[in-house]
């Protein structure tokens, strides 16, 4: 133990590093460098970066990824050998990783954010009260955690440098990051869902966020799964804004290990966003044409696993309108010089949920991943498919199953799910039937309205709008959504989610919410801010909204507030349908408007007091004044009823 602290004392994990490049050159070749790279020609930034992350965790070699065809295929051959992936010959290049058990979605109570301060990373819960929105590591914990953690944890692996944009290459509104893992699974994530490889080191700077990934070494030398090695026990995930730094060990699971996505675009994302005037929002988005030719683009944030992926690539059913995607996770969004806001999509792909996919609920998400994608925990089929719930009617009687944890399954004989409840498809971008014209546009899209929407199972109705952009800002704050199988919570609980990013957010959610209320500037056409509710259920636990392509009925009525008609109710939650102004012809079941509709006043007291309560116990002092004054509206509104 002394001898490895000793050793790695010597080593300042920072990009302050003094040491000159021509003896970075030197070490940096004393590895093995696996694919002959010259790491003469990277900025000295990225070389230290890399010097700096390999004598901290002694890989075998380096490889520095360049992106090619023929690194993916060495990469996917090495992740086969190892039993990491097994191929599902039935599509085209399509493969199945099973993880431990243990690693199977993100771990938001150990995800962590830096800062000297405590109250720049988060708010100050009221005494007693465990704070939920976000966990603060000093920078003495932090280097601590990272020191108990990353010594030689690469010991005997290749290490992988993952150089790779969010966001078009060379558009305005991209950064860039450097990814360094010990996982061939992450790599080749990685090289889907961002733009990774040379053509990223080519515009390199300095300026670049510094992502340290490794899948992490347990402390007992046990492996319990040596085809998904992780380290659950010690899992964590670290941010330090300040510094754009991202250190992540101990798991390889989606948001936990492919560090562009939640901890770049979303938590470091958010705070550059800050200082730089713009949004990083976990917001889908998408184009719509109404059948009079008018194309509109809309941003919408739920939570996870509440419905982005679906309506990004929604099929309407209501005829003569068109969907087509952009993103259906993360929204970069900044205002143009004339007023308009314009949304990037950083990303390259789609990290989907698989169960509930299906040709009914989403063709165009099934059509998507039926060639170069990886999926992971899903159940696979004898004849080189995949499957899961959702699937039941598209796999014939003599086809068997197994399991995610590679049993066999029978429908109806188990009582457990085929796949895991997180399981997910991670697919080009590209192979999206749907994609955008304009999903690549270096300028972004422009953004008419923002739909803010959970699970919620009662109270709050099919859709609404907010009354001005701050009474949105406030009903975004005010969110909330039943726990999903997304992280570690169980149960249905409804819990807190605040614009969907209760678990994204990079810094204190009070200033976070004074950002939003900052956007609002003259000359800026501000979009129009919706709450949608797909989840409302019935007595008998149905859901009373058929959802999906029928949600095209909610767009058209958003879409005809956008052009400014006059088809609305005032209530005291917002502005709601008025009677007719929602299109039901031809929907093939009965669904009750009036329950979808229904505004009870002894709900919404009780939602205003847990608001309220939320407000006190979480955001505390920190919550803008123009929110608070939003609620008491709100209040004042019900309790006249
Ligand atoms: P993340 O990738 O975790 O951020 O999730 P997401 O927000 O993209 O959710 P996704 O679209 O993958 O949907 C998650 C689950 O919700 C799936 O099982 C879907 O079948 C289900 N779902 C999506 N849209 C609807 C809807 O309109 N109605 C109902 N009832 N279920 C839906
Ligand atoms: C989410 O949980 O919102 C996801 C999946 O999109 S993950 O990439 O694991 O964060
Ligand atoms: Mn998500």
């Amino acid at each position: 133990m002394f001898r490895v602290l000793k050793r790695v004392s010597t080593i300042s994990f920072n990009h302050h590093s003094t040491i000159n490049a021509s003896f970075l050159n030197r070490k940096i070749h004393s590895y093995q460098l696996a694919n002959g790279f010259d790491p003469a020609v990277l900025p000295s930034m990225v070389r230290n970066f890399i010097e700096d992350s390999a004598r901290l965790c002694e890989p075998d070699s380096i490889h520095i990824c360049d992106g090619s065809e023929s690194e993916n295929k060495m990469m996917l051959n090495e992740m086969q050998a190892s039993g990491t992936i097994v191929s599902l010959p039935k599509y085209d290049n399509c493969w199945l990783a099973k993880t431990n058990p243990a690693d199977v979605a993100r771990v938001e109570s150990k995800t962590f954010i830096c800062t000297e301060m405590k109250e720049d990373a988060v708010c100050i819960p009221k005494k007693g009260v465990t704070g939920m929105l976000g966990n603060w590591i000093s920078p003495q914990d932090y280097e601590k955690a990272i020191l108990d953690r990353f010594p030689g944890s690469m010991r005997g692996r290749k290490m992988y440098v993952v150089p790779f944009s969010m966001g078009p290459l060379g558009s305005k509104l991209s950064k860039i990051g450097i990814e360094i893992t010990d996982s061939p699974y992450v790599v080749a994530s990685m090289r889907i869902m961002t733009r990774m490889g040379s053509s990223v080191l080519d515009l390199i700077d300095d300026d670049f966020v510094r992502c340290l990934h490794s899948i992490g070494r347990p402390a007992s030398g046990i492996i319990e799964m040596p085809s998904w090695i992780c380290d659950p026990q010690r899992t964590i995930i670290l941010h330090k804004a300040d510094k754009n730094e991202i250190v992540s060990y101990g798991s390889a699971y989606g948001g936990n290990a492919l560090l562009g996505k939640k901890c770049f675009a979303l938590r470091i994302g958010s705070k550059i966003a800050q200082r730089e005037g713009w949004l990083a929002e976990h917001m889908l988005i998408l184009g719509i044409t109404a059948p009079n030719g008018i194309k509109r683009y809309i941003a919408a944030a739920f939570p996870s696993a509440c419905g982005k992926t679906n309506l990004a690539m929604m099929m309407p059913t209501l005829k003569g309108f068109k969907v087509e995607c952009v993103g259906d996770d993360i929204a970069w969004m900044k205002f143009d010089k004339n007023g308009q806001l314009r949304a990037i999509n950083p990303e390259n792909g789609f990290f989907g949920v698989a169960p509930g996919t299906s040709y009914e609920t989403n063709p165009n998400a099934m059509k998507t991943c039926l060639k170069d994608t990886i999926f992971t925990n899903v159940a696979s089929t004898s004849d080189g498919g995949v499957y899961w719930e959702g699937l039941e009617d598209s796999i014939g009687t003599n086809i068997s199953i197994t399991d995610w944890h590679g049993k066999p399954w029978k429908r109806g004989v188990n009582n457990t799910t085929s796949a895991h409840p997180n399981s997910r498809f991670c697919a080009p971008a590209k192979n999206c039937p749907i994609m955008d014209s304009k999903w690549e546009d270096p300028e972004g899209v422009p953004i008419s309205a923002i739909l803010f929407g959970g699970r919620r199972p009662e109270g709050v109705p099919l859709v609404y709008e907010a009354y001005n952009w701050q009474h949105g800002v406030m009903i975004g704050s005010a969110m909330r959504s039943e726990a999903t199988a997304a992280a570690e919570h169980k149960g249905k609980v409804i819990m807190h989610d605040p614009m969907a990013m209760r678990p994204f957010l990079g810094y204190n959610f009070g200033k976070y919410l004074q950002h939003w209320l900052n956007m609002e500037v003259a000359g800026c056409k501000m979009p129009k801010i919706f709450h949608v509710n797909w989840f409302l259920k019935g007595n008998d636990g149905k859901f009373l909204w058929p959802g999906y392509g029928e949600n095209s009925r909610v767009l058209d009525w958003i879409l005809k507030r956008i052009e400014g008609e006059e088809c609305f109710d005032e209530t005291s939650i917002g502005k709601v349908p008025c009677s007719n102004s929602i299109r039901l012809d031809g929907l093939k079941q009965e669904v009750d408007m009036k329950k979808l509709f229904k505004i009870d006043k002894e709900f919404w007291l009780k939602e205003v007091k847990e608001i309220q309560k939320f407000y006190e116990e979480q955001v505390g002092n920190d919550l803008p004044e123009a929110v608070k004054n939003e609620l008491n509206g709100l209040k004042e509104r019900v309790e006249q009823m």
